[in-house]
């Protein structure tokens, strides 16, 4: 089953935001695979940004991130990747749809909540880069008859 990495940013831990988060994928019907609550050191930080280097914005996007708690999480599902990017909204909080993560909770780009892995290359890099395999938890459930 495909998996994704998601992650409730500083932003939202301080405003209590990883409660609804949470619920919101446990609602539409995933699987949570793993989580935890840490502090980003700012050399993960650096290879989780990685593919942004050379933007303008990377140095404020790495103190961001490294400065206060993640909750970083496993979720699996059919079609998990595509569908929690969905359900986190665009980018830019202020463009993002109602209903949304960042729609319903976000007003700048800089600080938007809730990150989500954007394919299943990044995806699969993003869990290794997070969690190693003890952290990654393989278990039934026993209601996934009523959702698939
Ligand atoms: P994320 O990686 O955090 O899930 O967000 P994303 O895929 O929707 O957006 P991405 O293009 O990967 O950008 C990563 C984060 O960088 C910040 N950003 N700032 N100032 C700017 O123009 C700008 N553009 C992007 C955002 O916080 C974005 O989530
Ligand atoms: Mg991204």
């Amino acid at each position: 089953m495909e998996k994704t990495f998601i992650m409730v940013k500083p932003d939202g831990v301080q405003r209590n935001l990883v409660g609804d988060i949470v619920s919101r994928f446990e609602n539409k019907g995933f699987k949570l695979a793993g989580a935890k609550l840490m502090m980003i050191p700012t050399e993960l930080a650096e290879k989780h940004y990685g593919e942004h280097k050379e933007k303008p914005f990377f140095g404020e996007l790495v103190d961001f991130i490294t400065s206060g708690p993640v909750f970083a999480m496993v979720w699996e599902g059919e079609n998990v990747i595509a569908t929690a990017r969905q359900m986190m909204g665009k980018t830019n909080p202020a463009e993002a749809m109602p209903g949304t993560i960042r729609g319903d909770f976000g007003l700048t780009v800089g600080k938007n909540v809730v990150h989500g892995s954007d394919a299943p290359e990044s995806a699969e890099r993003e869990i290794q880069l997070f969690f190693n395999q003890e952290e990654q938890v393989e278990y039934e459930k026993t209601n996934n008859t009523w959702i698939y």
